[in-house]
């Protein structure tokens, strides 16, 4: 595998107006936000790569500008000027930086799409370079859709509709205490046969088990981080008391965090971020346990821009992410995005992946400079960067 020299490494800041906004159990913001790093290689070849982040500590702790004062202070300068061969000797040049994991993920993902290109590969085919033979990547993800919460289920159910319309085959719902019962059966009611699932992203306590209990009647797929974003030992005293499987998010930041969560068997499926993890390298550690363990695994997602979402098409490729993942068509998402072509929805609630090398998109240079001039001119902390 050919070697590339890191030059340079640039960062934009970008906010996004969203087609639909995507509100949880802890809210919606107005705009997708990201960093989106930039890294030259000798010759000028560039990699892309996304932080994808939140203005407010919210789904997790880092922010827009915390990983812009990590990621510019701490991280690049232990990444320029080095030779590398594989993005996976990233995580170990980052090593005296604790935490910050979408950071350091958006750094390496940019990465990845930089040595993918040097050695003319597309990036899924890249990942299976990095994992033991028989991991050769298929053509298409198997993808779902996330849906916010809305003002009432009239709209909920017209939502539905709508994805189901446009070839969605399974539907994912925000629930928060008060907007779940109801809402499981009238969706149930409505809708008797779809793959449907709830993520509360950790609204809910021990106390609030027979609630979640309650559930068990709507023949869910899994119910997303149920309890606290932090708490992996309650998850387990709370999964043996529900038929409906616990899928992971929030709790899991490591391939540690994974294997403590298995042994105690605080969830049985696994919903991966690459972003959440602190990048494709941790990523593919958890695939590879997953995949020994035979746990249902799929990729979740950020609202990312076409840059993050074709990385994470890429792996969501790999043959043993076994589930739909959140990664859906740009409509979806942005009108229109950053980058060029847009993801499309094809039969069977599949996306294609792209054929050209690295992520196979092409960032939109004048979109880039629009998304950031958006973000200078709506982001209420501008004196932080300037
Ligand atoms: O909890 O999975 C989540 C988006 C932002 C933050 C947290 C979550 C989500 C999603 C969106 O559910 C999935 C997507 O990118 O389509
Ligand atoms: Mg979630």
């Amino acid at each position: 595998m050919k070697s590339v020299t890191i030059k340079e490494i640039k960062l934009h800041i970008v906010a996004l107006p969203l087609v639909e906004l995507l509100k949880t159990s802890f809210g919606a913001e107005p705009f997708k936000t990201a960093i989106i790093v930039e890294a030259i290689g000798e010759g000028g070849l560039t990699g892309w790569g996304e932080t994808a982040l939140k203005t407010k500590p919210s789904y997790g702790a880092e922010t827009v500008l915390t990983a812009l004062h990590v990621t510019r202070d701490f991280l690049i300068p232990e990444l320029v000027g080095q030779t590398l061969r594989s993005p996976t000797e990233v995580p170990a040049m980052f090593k005296t930086v604790r935490g910050n994991h979408h950071a350091r993920a958006g750094l390496e993902a940019a990465i990845w799409d930089l040595l993918a290109k040097a050695n003319g590969m597309r990036l899924a085919d890249y990942f299976a370079a990095h994992l033991p033979a028989g991991n050769a990547p298929r053509e298409s993800a198997q993808v779902g859709v996330s849906i916010g919460i809305q003002d009432t289920l009239d709209a909920q159910l017209a939502l539905i509709q709508k994805r189901l319309d446009e070839g969605y085959g399974r539907i994912k719902l925000k629930i928060a205490p008060g907007w779940d019962l109801e809402l499981a059966r009238a969706v149930r009611d409505r809708f008797p046969d779809i793959l449907l699932m709830l993520d509360a992203n950790s609204a809910y306590t021990l106390n609030d088990a027979e609630r979640l209990k309650a559930l068990d009647q709507f023949d869910l797929l899994m119910i997303e981080q149920p309890l606290a974003y932090d708490d992996i030992y309650e998850h387990s005293q709370l999964q043996p008391h529900l038929k409906t499987p616990i899928c992971l998010d929030e709790s899991i930041t490591s391939a540690h965090d994974w294997r403590i969560a298995l042994r105690l068997g605080a969830g049985r499926i696994l919903n991966l971020k690459p972003t959440r993890v602190g990048g494709y390298t941790e990523s593919l550690e958890i695939y590879q346990l997953c995949q020994q363990n035979a746990t249902p695994l799929w990729i979740g997602g950020m609202l990312e821009t076409g840059i993050g979402r074709a990385a994470n098409l890429a792996f969501a490729a790999l043959p043993a992410v076994d589930l739909p993942s959140d990664i859906s068509a740009t409509s979806r998402y942005f009108d229109p995005d950053i980058t060029e072509p847009p993801f499309e929805l094809a039969p069977g609630s599949t996306i294609r992946l792209p054929e050209g090398p690295g992520i196979g998109v092409e960032a939109q240079r004048e979109r880039l400079a629009e998304a950031e001039s958006r973000w200078r001119e709506h982001n209420p902390f501008a004196p932080l960067w300037s």
